[in-house]
C-alpha cells in the first residue's frame, strides 16, 4: 500500500475511465493446454487466452478520449498531410531536433539510421544491446560493443544510474579500433534490458563532450527517454525543480538524433520515427523512407496514427502522467520485494524483472531459466510476461554458442494507463504462488530456433 501520513498526498491516476474492456479468465487446463500449443513461449499464445497481460508495454496503452478524438482529424493523404506538419511540430517543440521522419515504428527508424550511418567493418557502442537494434547494426555490417557500466549487469546492485556509460570502456574502443570507424554511440534511455534503468545528465554531459572531441555522433533511442528525465528529476542534483519536458529537452540537445518507438513513451499503439539535426543526414534518410515505409510525410503510418502520436507526446511529458506510471510499476515492485521475490533494483520505469537465476537456481541458463518461469506464470495465472534473458541474447556469431548474458530474467512489463493498483496485487499473488513451488519448475529445451530475433518465434518443450 501507498504511504498515508498527514499532509502528503501519494501518486493518483491522473485520469477517470470512460471505456473498459472486460477480461476473461481461463482454467489451468485451458492454459495448459495453450501453453503447450505455443510451444512454451508467451509470444506464441493468443491474447484470448490472457488474463492480465504483461507480455510489454509497447503499443498497449491506453489513449485518451483526445487522441481517439485526433482519430478522426486524420488527414488521410498520401502526400503533405496536415498530421504530419502537426507532429513534425510538436516533434520540435517537446525533443528539438530540426528534422522528422515518421516511420512505423522504432525498427523502421533502426533500419534507416543503421544502412545511412554504418559501414561495413564499423564499430557501434552502445549503453546495452537491445535485440532490434543490434540486429540492424549487424545486417548493416556493424559490430556492437556493449559500453554500459558493470553495475547494470548486477541485478542486486541498486546504482541510480545503472544506464550510464562507461567512459573507460568507450575509450578503450576508441583507442582500438580508432574514432574513424565509430559513426555514432547508441544511446537508450531508460535501458530496456538493464530493467529500465536511466543514465544521468552528468554522465550524458561527459559523453558529449568525448564525442564532441573525436567526431563520433550521439544518436539517442528515444523510446522511453521521458521515463529517463523522470528519473533524473527524482534522483540528480539540481533537478527536482525541473519538468520532465525540460530534461527532455536537455537530454535532446545533447544528442545529435533518435530512433523513437512511439508505441512506449508517446502513448500510441503504432508509430515511430526518426530525427537528426544534420541535413545531409536528414536527405537520406527521406529518401531511403520511401523505399521501406511510405512516403517522407507518412513513413508507413496512417494520418490518424501521427495525431495520435502528436497528442501523445504532449500528454506523456507531464509530472503527473510519469509519477502514476512509474508510481504504478514500483508499487508492484515493492510488492514482490516484500514477499522476497528477487528483482532487478532498482526497480526500472516500464517493468519489474523478476531475477529467474535466482528464482530457480537449480536450472542450467541453456536450460532457459527464465523462459520457463514465464511459462510456468502463465499456466499459474493467465499472467502473460516476457523472457529477457539467454533466448533473447541470441548467439554469438563468431562461437555459435548461446550469449549467457550475465541478467536471466523476466519482464512483468506494464502497459501505460490500463490495469489498476487491484491487479497488481493479484499479480503479485500468483509470483508468489509460484514461488512457494519453484523446486518443481524444470527447464526447456529449445526444439524451433529462427535466424532472426529467436525470442519471438522459438518453439521449447520441456525437459524430463
Ligand atoms: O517495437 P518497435 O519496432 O516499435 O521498437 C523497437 C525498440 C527499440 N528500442 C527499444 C529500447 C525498445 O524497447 C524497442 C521495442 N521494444 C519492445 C517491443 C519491448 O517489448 O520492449
Amino acid at each position: 500500500m501507498n504511504e498515508i501520513k498527514p499532509g502528503h498526498r501519494t501518486w493518483a491516476e491522473p485520469y477517470k475511465i470512460k471505456s473498459v474492456e472486460l477480461l476473461k479468465m481461463t482454467t489451468r487446463e485451458e492454459r495448459e493446454v495453450a501453453m503447450r500449443e505455443a510451444g512454451y513461449n508467451t509470444f506464441l499464445t493468443r491474447s484470448r487466452d490472457v488474463y492480465i497481460d504483461l507480455l510489454t508495454d509497447s503499443g498497449t496503452s491506453a489513449m485518451s478520449d483526445r487522441q481517439w478524438a485526433g482519430l478522426m482529424l486524420g488527414d488521410e493523404a498520401y502526400s503533405g498531410s496536415e498530421n504530419f506538419y502537426h507532429l513534425e511540430d510538436v516533434v520540435r517543440e517537446y525533443y528539438g531536433y530540426k528534422h522528422l521522419v515518421p516511420t512505423h515504428q522504432g525498427r523502421g527508424a533502426e533500419n534507416l539510421m543503421s544502412q545511412i550511418l554504418i559501414k561495413d567493418g564499423d564499430y557501434i557502442p552502445g549503453n546495452m544491446y537491445f535485440t532490434t537494434t543490434r540486429l540492424h547494426q549487424e545486417l548493416a555490417g556493424g559490430t556492437f560493443v556493449d559500453v554500459i557500466v558493470d553495475e547494470a549487469h548486477d541485478p542486486d546492485c541498486d546504482f541510480p544510474f545503472k544506464g550510464n556509460v562507461d567512459m573507460g570502456k568507450l575509450d578503450a574502443l576508441v583507442q582500438k579500433v580508432g574514432a574513424d570507424r565509430v559513426p555514432y554511440i547508441s544511446l537508450e534511455g531508460n535501458v530496456n534490458m538493464a530493467g529500465g534503468q536511466p543514465f544521468s545528465m552528468a554522465n550524458l554531459r561527459e559523453l558529449h563532450t568525448y564525442c564532441r572531441e573525436h567526431d563520433i555522433l550521439i544518436m539517442l533511442d528515444a523510446t522511453r527517454t521521458m521515463e529517463n528525465a523522470w528519473f533524473i528529476r527524482e534522483r540528480e542534483e539540481g533537478y527536482a525543480h525541473k519538468s520532465v519536458r525540460q530534461i527532455l529537452r536537455e537530454i535532446c540537445d545533447l544528442t545529435d538524433g533518435c530512433t523513437m518507438s512511439a508505441k512506449k513513451d508517446a502513448l500510441v499503439n503504432i508509430g515511430g520515427f526518426f530525427t537528426c539535426n544534420d541535413d545531409e543526414i536528414f536527405k537520406k534518410a527521406q529518401n531511403l523512407v520511401v523505399v521501406y515505409e511510405g512516403l517522407h510525410t507518412y513513413g508507413g503510418l496512417a494520418g490518424r496514427d501521427m495525431e495520435a502520436m502528436a497528442q501523445g507526446i504532449r500528454e506523456a511529458a507531464t509530472e503527473e502522467h510519469q509519477a502514476a506510471r512509474i508510481g504504478q510499476v514500483r508499487y508492484l515492485g515493492e510488492n514482490l520485494q516484500r514477499a522476497g521475490i528477487p528483482i532487478v533494483k532498482p526497480i526500472g520505469s516500464h517493468a519489474v524483472f523478476i531475477d529467474a537465476r535466482e528464482f530457480l537456481p537449480h536450472i542450467d541458463q541453456d536450460d532457459y531459466p527464465a523462459q520457463a518461469l514465464a511459462a510456468e506464470l502463465f499456466i499459474e495465472s493467465g499472467i502473460r510476461t516476457m523472457e529477457r534473458g539467454n533466448v533473447s541474447a541470441g548467439r554469438d556469431p563468431e562461437t555459435g554458442k548461446n550469449r549467457r548474458p550475465p541478467l536471466e530474467l523476466v519482464r512483468l512489463t506494464i502497459p501505460r494507463r490500463v490495469y489498476t493498483q487491484a491487479h497488481m496485487d493479484v499479480i503479485t499473488q500468483a509470483v508468489v504462488d509460484v514461488y512457494a513451488r519453484r523446486d518443481q519448475i524444470r527447464g526447456l529445451k529449445m526444439v524451433y530456433e529462427p535466424e532472426y530475433l529467436r525470442f519471438f518465434q522459438a518453439r521449447f518443450e520441456p525437459i524430463t
